[in-house]
């Protein structure tokens, strides 16, 4: 089989650049190792920033999105025992966030590239890639017992933190940088109206908490935990009363338990590899960086990969020109590494770090002070928050 473009991956960074692919013209082939019921049933990110929005919208795949999502137009930090709101309208000219569940955006895109005639493999095994640093490259895998080919211009890998497409590159030719946090996040879903109407980042000395949520009847909520935690020691009681103790106030507020739908542990990372690009291999989203989710910034950096990624590939096609092609993991960079900051910024502000001295501690609670009560210190929260817009 022939195409131009082969993409590794139908996350987010894959399916929408297919998808503004097509849009331009340029024909593409998806390989993926899960099945479609798995990747669309996936929970993961939540908040989608406007340029994120803007950009379904625009293509085409942003009706249910238009109708579903909820918008929100700030968010609120809680501590000491007070919960302090950020106000975007005021603060960013009036940018909003919205709330849409990452694999409802999959189901959404899976769906519009299946009904124009894209093609997607799924459950497929084995995946390779070849070739990748002359001009044709390729993709193998096994689907069911069947092997298969795909001879492609280019390939774009855009398979995660754990895919293949990273690691095939020769040692030496990427340098990484990266960090690792000593906790994690213990993640649940649960059929419950979501106790507050906007998401509330949690600073307590038990450790971080965030509430969330997907619907008007179903909530997202973490707790920061150890990196080696054990399910098992967290029924539901236990997560309950853990969070209704971090994100207590002096305020009469009440937590809604409810049935947990979903229970898991998200590690926390801060990952770069650059350049993005290697020969005729592209890698997009979490497979070129991840961020610790405090920001939740990484589906919006996949979003912003692609979009730049698409450009590049279609004026290719359309003028024979390469430099934006050549330009890609240049511009990309820029934006990782600002939200690089900024998650980790956001990290290292709300978590509880066991290594922290009683200086450390009045001093990160100094900074939220400073961060809720000063116009600029809130701004550049809020601005970070709702994104920068796509290039
Ligand atoms: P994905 O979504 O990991 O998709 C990669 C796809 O590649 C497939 N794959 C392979 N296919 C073929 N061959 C192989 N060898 C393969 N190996 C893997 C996988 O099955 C998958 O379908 O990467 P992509 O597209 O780059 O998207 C990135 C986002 O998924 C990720 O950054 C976000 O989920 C991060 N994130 C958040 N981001 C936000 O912008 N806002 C948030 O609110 C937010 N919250 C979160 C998050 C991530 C979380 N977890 C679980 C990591 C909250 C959590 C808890
Ligand atoms: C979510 O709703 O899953 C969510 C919200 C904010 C974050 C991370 C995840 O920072």
């Amino acid at each position: 089989m022939r195409t131009q473009v082969g993409i590794v991956g139908a996350g987010p960074a894959g399916l929408m650049l297919s998808h503004l692919l097509h849009l331009g013209g340029v024909e593409s082939v998806i390989v993926e190792n899960r099945s479609r019921e798995y990747v669309e049933r996936r929970v993961r990110a939540g908040v989608l920033e406007q340029g994120t929005v803007d950009l379904l919208v625009a293509t085409g795949v942003g009706q249910r999105l238009k109708r579903q999502g909820l918008v929100h137009h700030g968010i609120e930090l809680c501590f000491a025992r007070r919960r302090h709101r950020i106000n975007f309208d005021e603060l960013t000219n009036g940018r909003t966030i919205t709330i849409y569940g990452q694999n409802e955006v999959v189901k959404d895109l899976t769906d519009s590239r299946l009904a124009s005639g894209g093609q997607i493999f799924f459950e497929a095994s084995n995946v390779r890639v070849w070739d990748f640093d002359g001009p044709r490259p390729r993709i193998t895998f096994v689907q069911g017992d069947k092997e298969h080919e795909i001879v492609c211009d280019f390939i774009a890998g855009c398979d995660g933190f754990h895919g293949v497409c990273r690691k095939s590159i020769p040692q030496g030719a990427l340098t990484i940088y990266e960090q690792t946090y000593p906790f994690a996040w213990l993640g649940i879903l649960a059929r419950t109206p979501p106790s507050a109407n906007e998401i509330i980042y949690c600073h307590h000395e038990r450790g971080f908490a965030l509430h969330s949520m997907r619907s008007p009847e179903l909530s997202r909520l973490y707790l920061q935990c150890a990196p080696d935690e054990d399910l098992a020691n967290w029924p539901d009681e236990r997560i309950w009363e853990e969070l209704k103790a971090r994100s207590q106030t002096d305020e009469t507020w009440e937590l809604r338990p409810g049935p947990i739908l979903q229970k898991g542990i998200t590690e926390m990372r801060s990952f770069v590899a650059e350049p993005m690009r290697y020969g005729s291999l592209f890698l997009a989203g979490d497979a070129a960086h991840i961020v610790p989710a405090t920001g939740a910034k990484g589906l919006n950096l996949a979003m912003a990969d692609v979009a730049v990624l698409a450009r590049a590939f279609n004026e290719y096609y359309r003028t024979g020109r390469h430099d934006l092609l050549d330009r890609y993991s240049e511009v990309c960079l820029r934006r990782v590494w600002k939200v690089q900051r900024f998650s980790w910024w956001m990290t290292s502000m709300l978590h509880r770090f066991d290594s922290d001295t009683a200086f450390d501690r009045r001093r990160r609670l100094a900074e939220l002070e400073y961060v809720v009560s000063s116009r600029a210190a809130s701004q550049a929260l809020a601005e970070n928050y709702v994104g920068f817009p796509f290039e």
